[in-house]
């Protein structure tokens, strides 16, 4: 990541820096998924981590974009008699992929009615501190190098609780939870505007987000969930600001028509996604270098699964892709001449490019298939693990 916008692209495939990029697959997409009204059942739905993450793997298999598995504890806790984590990051290098973020879980345990790290009583706070631990755990074995914080607390009513002992206790639980990691792992937190309180959030926002890791330290990095904002917002403006802060940690990627709908990525507003890519590319941060983590944080409740989350992965890239071919010279120049409608000219010919060749090329001459869509649904792969996975429990979101 430099201070500066980047250089112009000077000859050469611009599209050749989409060979480093990736983006991690969340083992709760691979699920059932449901609403608040009814989860359904899917046939050949993982019944364990193990099954989770080898769906994912025929993600990255058929793509090559997305070589890493987030998990969410304690919905993917294995057992000691199946190994414990030790095995299951075996299983994913089997699989060729890796464990990714470490996702904590504060918002189904019956003592997390009043919050959890925010909560009034010690004991509370002091238990969700504990899981943290647990999940710092879960990383040394996995070789996973994030820990993943969305905090659910908050208020329903004005007047229940201080907001600002809330926050006073907030930040005094977060240092204890900062402290547990090694050196090289980082602290994401996650903030959302609303839900599941309804009157204030405690970390409601990206200001508060950063206020928090500013306040930590380095090894804490701000996660920007495109669902988790006011309609309107101006998404893209804040991924400008937390990279120009260097403390844009991660993103969950999804979209969203109405509240935090977890729909596949690029589906709702892909103008959005571009511009959001624009920002990205601006300030180099797709490159590995710049150590933001494009995640997904999806859920299909209607649609199937793996291709559910080959469709956004493919979104993804293909917003890149737009973003990437964005004539940069042009830009800045028109930028300095003051050109309003030739800058905007310049942004929206990028955008209008249809790159769906291209990226099937490039696939080709990778070995992959140029319809990975296409190919998963050619392998016959869902049908085997619907004759394969039967007995046991189906996992489900929030299971
Ligand atoms: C909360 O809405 C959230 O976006 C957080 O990332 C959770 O961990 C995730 O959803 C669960 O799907
Ligand atoms: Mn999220
Ligand atoms: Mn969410």
């Amino acid at each position: 990541m430099t201070d500066q916008p980047s250089a112009p692209v000077t000859g050469g495939d611009p599209l050749a820096e989409l060979d480093e990029f990736s983006i991690e697959l969340p083992s709760w997409a691979f699920g059932n998924a449901g609403t608040r009204f009814k989860v359904f059942s899917s046939p050949g739905v993982p019944r364990d981590p193990f099954e989770k993450v080898s769906d994912a793997a025929q993600v990255h298999r058929l793509t090559g974009l997305a070589p890493r598995v987030s998990l969410h504890i304690p919905w993917d806790l294995v057992p000691d008699e199946r190994g414990g984590f030790d095995a299951l990051a075996a299983h994913a290098r089997e699989e060729g992929v890796s464990i990714g973020a470490i996702n904590s879980n504060l918002f189904q345990d019956d003592d997390y009615r009043l919050g959890s790290l925010a909560h009034p009583e010690e004991r509370v706070r002091d238990k969700a501190i504990a899981h943290h631990a647990q999940c710092v755990d879960v990383m040394r074995a996995t070789g996973s190098r994030d820990l993943k914080l969305w905090l659910p607390d908050g208020t329903n009513y004005p007047g229940q609780d201080s907001l600002r002992a809330r926050q006073d206790r907030l930040a005094d639980s977060l240092q204890q939870v900062y402290a547990l990691l090694d050196p090289g792992m980082r602290l994401l937190i996650e903030y959302k505007l609303f839900e599941p309180s309804f009157y204030s959030m405690d970390i409601p926002d990206w200001g508060t987000s950063l206020t928090h890791c500013l306040a930590l330290g380095d090894q804490a990095v701000v996660v920007l969930d495109t669902g988790h904002h006011a309609p309107s917002t101006n998404i893209e403006f804040i991924v400008m600001m937390l990279l120009r802060a260097k403390r844009l940690g991660a993103f969950d990627f999804n979209s969203r028509f109405y509240a935090d709908d977890d729909l596949m990525v690029g589906a709702a507003d892909p103008f959005q996604l571009f511009r959001i890519l624009h920002e990205i590319v601006e300030q180099d941060a797709h490159l590995p270098s710049s150590e933001v983590s494009f995640m997904l944080d999806q859920c299909h409740n209607i649609e199937p699964k793996v291709r559910g989350q080959l469709r956004s992965v493919l979104n993804v890239e293909e917003g890149l892709a737009k973003a990437l071919l964005v004539d940069e010279p042009a830009l800045r120049a028109a930028h300095e001449a003051g050109d309003v409608l030739g800058a905007n000219d310049v942004l929206m010919d990028a955008y209008r490019t249809d790159v769906r060749e291209r990226l099937a090329d490039r696939r080709e001459a990778r070995g992959l298939p140029r319809d990975p869509v296409a190919a998963f649904t050619a392998s016959g792969y869902l049908e085997r693990v619907s004759a394969e996975r039967v007995g046991g429990t189906q996992a489900s979101w929030g299971a």
